[in-house]
């Protein structure tokens, strides 16, 4: 029998348990016992998947953090990497990140191709994904480093025609990323419009640290919630209660 495939996961939770949460574990921010803990936790909450990566990486334990992480839970592990120095088969999948809200080459295709043989080689699963940063109050890691000026928050009209734009392009589903430790997370019309305008899973991240918040996104057409900085500064968190 064919083995069902990372996404194949994903899209079977959403339609079997509704929308879900991801839980982002970053590997320079929390050391790996610690992630591991989240991981099991996570998956005791009924998470629907772990995502590891980081948005620059200073640390060297990159593959031997994501070893421990993966021995202590069944969830699909899928990378989240910021460039191609974090692709690992440790891993199931890797989220590729198309950065489309953006007019810099370099994150549109030119780290796909770097990276192309590298996931050929190590035979990732990849998960195509129309990311889109969405602005939300400061300045973010990724802003800076892509060098691209998010989507204006008060737009929802662009953050959807976006989202069309990765759904015609043929990707797999869209990230509408507002950025670790956003102070405002995506704004729930922002969702509404991308919901209205495209078919594909959209996940959402970036600065939700309450239920209310993570509610307000669901009814706005989320499929997948993305939750990393709570876990890190508040790791008592009741997973449960946030969705
Ligand atoms: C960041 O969307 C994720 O890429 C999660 O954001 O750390 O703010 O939860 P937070």
């Amino acid at each position: 029998m064919p083995t069902e495939t990372v996404f194949q996961r994903l899209l079977a939770f959403r339609r079997d348990r509704g929308p879900g949460l991801i839980v982002l574990l970053d590997p320079d921010r929390t050391d790996a016992t610690a992630m591991a803990a989240l991981a099991a936790r996570a998956e005791n909450a009924g998470a629907a998947a772990i995502l590891y990566g980081t948005s620059y990486l200073t640390g060297n334990h990159f593959e031997e953090s994501l070893r421990k992480v993966k021995s202590a839970t069944t969830l699909p592990v899928v990378l989240f990497p910021s460039n191609s120095r974090q692709l690992t088969a440790e891993a199931d999948a890797v989220l590729l990140l198309s950065l489309l809200s953006s007019r810099n080459p370099q994150y549109l295709i030119g780290e796909h191709v770097i990276a192309a043989p590298i996931i050929k080689h190590l035979r990732l699963e990849a998960i195509a994904t129309g990311y889109l940063l969405i602005s939300s109050g400061r300045m973010t890691t990724a802003e800076f480093m892509s060098g691209s000026p998010p989507i204006p928050r008060d737009k929802p009209e662009l953050v959807a025609a976006h989202a069309l734009a990765a759904e015609q392009l043929g990707m797999k589903c869209v990230y509408l990323e507002a950025g670790s430790g956003a102070e405002f997370p995506v704004p729930a019309e922002a969702i509404a419009a991308t919901r209205h305008e495209i078919s594909l899973p959209i996940l959402v991240g970036g600065g939700i640290r309450t239920p209310e918040q993570v509610q307000t996104a669901v009814k706005a057409g989320a499929d997948f919630i993305v939750i990393g900085t709570l876990l890190e500064q508040v790791p008592s968190t009741e997973l449960t209660s946030l969705l």
